[in-house]
């Protein structure tokens, strides 16, 4: 392919990309094992939108940032008009609004699963309020994980539960305005550890679909078994008209969000693929939206990474010749069909990446800017003497 085309279809790629940033990616995250503190880590809503400004500012496609509504508005749609004056002074909108099932203690047996109908009632009310936080703050998607599940055979029915799952997903459903979606987020365990109520992409297309037409499905990549063929549940998800979006991390073995690309590039340059291949022109219904807990590395210097290697990622998908793999495979033609395809991954697109941001007058290199700008240093000063007091254990 000749580089004035490469040049063109990487540009028409970016200029369509954006990527969600998450603002627990900017907090003191942890393990079980208990959490290590970060002098520059973000505490505060203030201090997670000036991050998200600066990654937006120096990255320049990243404009949105996910809310989760305990963590982020805990007071509620109260919260909403700080949050518009936020907005304005970092230049981030407010992303996803992630309503939060899984924290308060009621919720030990589940929540809109729970066979108690009170603390359901309780559950369908903080996702009602949600919902109310996304009309408020105009964002389109409710972004919905339920941790819900047992963790010994017997000790639950596993029917029941699914029942009463269905009514609360209708009834949020029929809360949202037009412009809203619902995106039901899978995950095969953890925290509950025999059962987990919406565990694959099957049960969530299928409580998506019951839900109503503006429900639709999220893949956390993180979510899924080892040997699991994460692309092939897109390309259906893109069968079914049924793929609302990503959470894209990484991981060696489990949900261990990790940085996206810093363990299996090739993965996220399959997923694109899918993406590319199949509707080009309806990326903007697919949410990009990165969920990690950046537990070692600088967290603004971990989102910014992210961001860049999405991006990245994506260009490289940009390349592949789908017209000529699109023969190849109908006539069998493996090894060239596979050479066309890698081909296209192992291109080095950094150099024509660069051009675009130059172009558009971004950094060339958003690290080596935030790194030059003393942005950590400075809020490092700011931040260090609260966060030194804070609790270092996850409990
Ligand atoms: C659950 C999950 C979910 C979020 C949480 C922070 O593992 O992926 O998307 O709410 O992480
Ligand atoms: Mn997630």
């Amino acid at each position: 392919m000749h580089e004035h085309e490469k040049a063109k279809r990487i540009y028409k790629a970016l200029d369509a990309f954006r990527i969600e940033m998450p603002s627990w990616g900017f907090a003191n995250t942890g393990t079980r094992f208990g959490k290590f503190l970060q002098p520059a880590a973000a505490t505060s809503l203030e201090e997670k939108f000036a991050d998200a400004g600066e990654v937006n500012k120096l990255t320049g496609i990243s404009p949105d940032l996910a809310l989760h509504v305990e963590w982020d508005l805990p007071n509620g749609a109260k919260d909403i008009p700080a949050i518009r004056r936020l907005e304005k002074e970092h230049g981030v909108r407010a992303g996803s609004i992630n309503p939060n099932l899984f924290q308060s203690q009621e919720y030990k047996y589940g929540s809109i699963c729970n066979p108690d109908a009170e603390i359901r009632a309780k559950a369908l009310d903080h996702l009602l309020t949600s919902v109310e936080i996304g009309k408020q703050l105009g964002s389109r998607d409710l972004s919905i994980w339920i941790a819900d599940g047992s963790n010994y055979p017997g000790t639950q029915s596993i029917r029941r539960r699914i029942e009463w799952m269905q009514e609360i997903l209708g009834a949020v459903h029929t809360a949202l305005c037009r412009e809203q979606r619902m995106l039901i987020e899978y995950k095969p365990f953890e925290p509950a550890f025999y059962h987990t109520d919406i565990a694959d992409w099957g049960m969530a297309v299928e409580l998506a679909r019951i839900a109503g037409p503006q429900a639709r499905v999220l893949v956390d990549t993180g979510h899924h078994y080892q040997a699991q063929n994460i692309e092939q549940i897109v390309a259906w998800l893109l069968h079914l008209d049924m793929l609302g979006g990503f959470h894209f991390n990484d991981r060696r073995y489990a949900d261990d969000d990790l940085t996206l690309g810093s363990i299996d590039p090739y993965q996220v340059f399959r997923i694109f693929h899918e993406i590319l291949t199949d509707a080009p022109d309806k990326v903007a219904e697919i949410a990009f939206m990165i969920d990690q807990s950046h537990n070692l590395k600088g967290k603004v210097e971990a989102m910014i990474q992210t961001v860049c290697t999405a991006q990245e990622l994506y260009a490289r998908a940009a390349l592949v010749d789908r017209e000529l793999l699109a023969e190849l495979q109908q006539s069998c033609r493996l090894v060239e069909a596979e050479e066309c395809f890698r081909g296209a991954f192992w291109e080095d697109v950094r150099p024509f990446v660069k051009a675009w941001r130059k172009e558009r007058k971004l950094p060339e290199e958003p690290l080596r800017a935030l790194a030059e700008s003393g942005y950590v240093e400075r809020i490092t000063q700011e931040r260090q003497e609260k966060n030194a007091c804070a609790g270092s254990s996850y409990a």
